[in-house]
């Protein structure tokens, strides 16, 4: 008899669970060589099945996860005065944040001009991942409705990247992870076309279409492992689709490809989590992720909440 479908609680719980196990695994092999993770690991089952020993610490694709959740449980729609707030509040430079990133959160921390410093800190602003990373709770929250989602995601973007490739980046992971909520059993084409449906820049919707037929898993690198929203976010959404009745395959097969791993793992497990729910992932990477304050049982006690809000606000 095959399992019943997770409830809507399972896959909120799922996602952001699935987000914090990807990143804090990866986060073991971030900057690392294609070459060498293939050499250490035969398949991504081998990775999942033998992860580092220790305890799993997430890096800052989480900590700013739950600083837009914690606004979203807070405002029910993203607020730029109470999201700054709570990314300044949860700011700690030992998690990792990337170069500019940085720079701007420790503007907010000193109360300066950060929206000045990410306008200009990169020409056009940032292109990074760092909203991609972190918007999986806006994909939750507006999963009924994807022109407020599309809004969401770009007002969640702005603080720290407003180069139109950052902000995109975020759109097709919270849309990535809206519609992985809504389905049973995966329809690959009708997945991508509505993921991508939204897109305006070529840079998105042309490899989103060619990630739709992917059918060879030696391909997956094409779409990138880089730092860059181009460059990671296709990967990610392209990895659940080749493998989206595996959680462990599904961030395991990005994390072989080596360069950015904590964030495409983190952005492949929010996408794979929300489809099937926190029982989806194995057992033993839930419990070896860390659990003191903002760790596993907050954050799983943050995707109810989540839910609860997501729930009242369609009442
Ligand atoms: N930064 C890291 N990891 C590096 C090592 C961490 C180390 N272990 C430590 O302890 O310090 N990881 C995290 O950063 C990525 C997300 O970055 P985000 O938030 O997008 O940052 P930023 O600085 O805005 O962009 C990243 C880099 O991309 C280049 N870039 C962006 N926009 C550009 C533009 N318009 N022109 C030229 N270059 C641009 C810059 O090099 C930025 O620094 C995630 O991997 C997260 O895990
Ligand atoms: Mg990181
Ligand atoms: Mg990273």
């Amino acid at each position: 008899m095959s399992n019943p479908p997770p409830t809507l609680d399972e896959r909120f719980i799922g996602s952001l669970l699935g987000l914090a196990v990807g990143d804090a695994l990866g986060a073991h092999f971030e900057g690392r060589a294609a070459a060498y993770m293939t050499r250490t690991y035969s398949s991504a089952q081998e990775l999942i099945d033998n992860p580092p020993p220790g305890e799993l610490w997430y890096t800052d694709d989480t900590q700013m996860m739950i600083g837009v959740a914690e606004t979203l449980v807070e405002c029910v729609r993203i607020d730029d005065r109470v999201l700054c707030r709570r990314f300044a509040d949860n700011f700690l430079p030992q998690r990792g944040y990337g170069r500019g990133a940085r720079l701007v959160l420790e503007a907010m921390v000193d109360g300066h001009d950060h929206q000045y410093l990410a306008e200009n800190l990169f020409p056009g602003g940032s292109f990074g991942n760092g909203a991609a990373m972190r918007v999986a709770p806006v994909g939750l929250m507006f999963r009924d409705n994807h022109d407020e989602l599309w809004e969401q995601a770009r007002l969640s973007s702005l603080p720290t990247h407003v180069h139109p490739h950052g902000v995109e980046g975020a759109q097709v992971i919270a849309m990535a992870v809206a519609v992985a909520t809504k389905v049973e059993t995966l329809d690959r084409e009708a997945y991508f076309y509505e993921v991508s449906q939204r897109c305006t820049s070529l840079e998105f919707r042309g490899p989103l279409t060619r990630a739709a037929k992917l059918d060879d898993l030696r391909d997956l690198g094409l779409f990138g492992n880089g730092i860059e929203a181009t460059d990671s976010v296709v990967t990610a959404v392209a990895s659940f689709g080749l493998t989206p009745d595996s959680f462990a395959k599904t961030i395991g097969n990005v994390i072989l490809l080596g360069g950015d791993t904590d964030t495409l793992a983190a952005m492949a497990g929010a996408i794979s989590g929300a489809y099937l729910g926190v029982q989806g992932i194995p057992a033993h990477l839930v419990d070896r992720l860390e659990d003191r304050k903002q760790g596993k049982s907050f954050i799983e006690e943050l995707a109810r909440e989540l839910w609860r809000v997501h729930h009242a606000d369609l009442g």
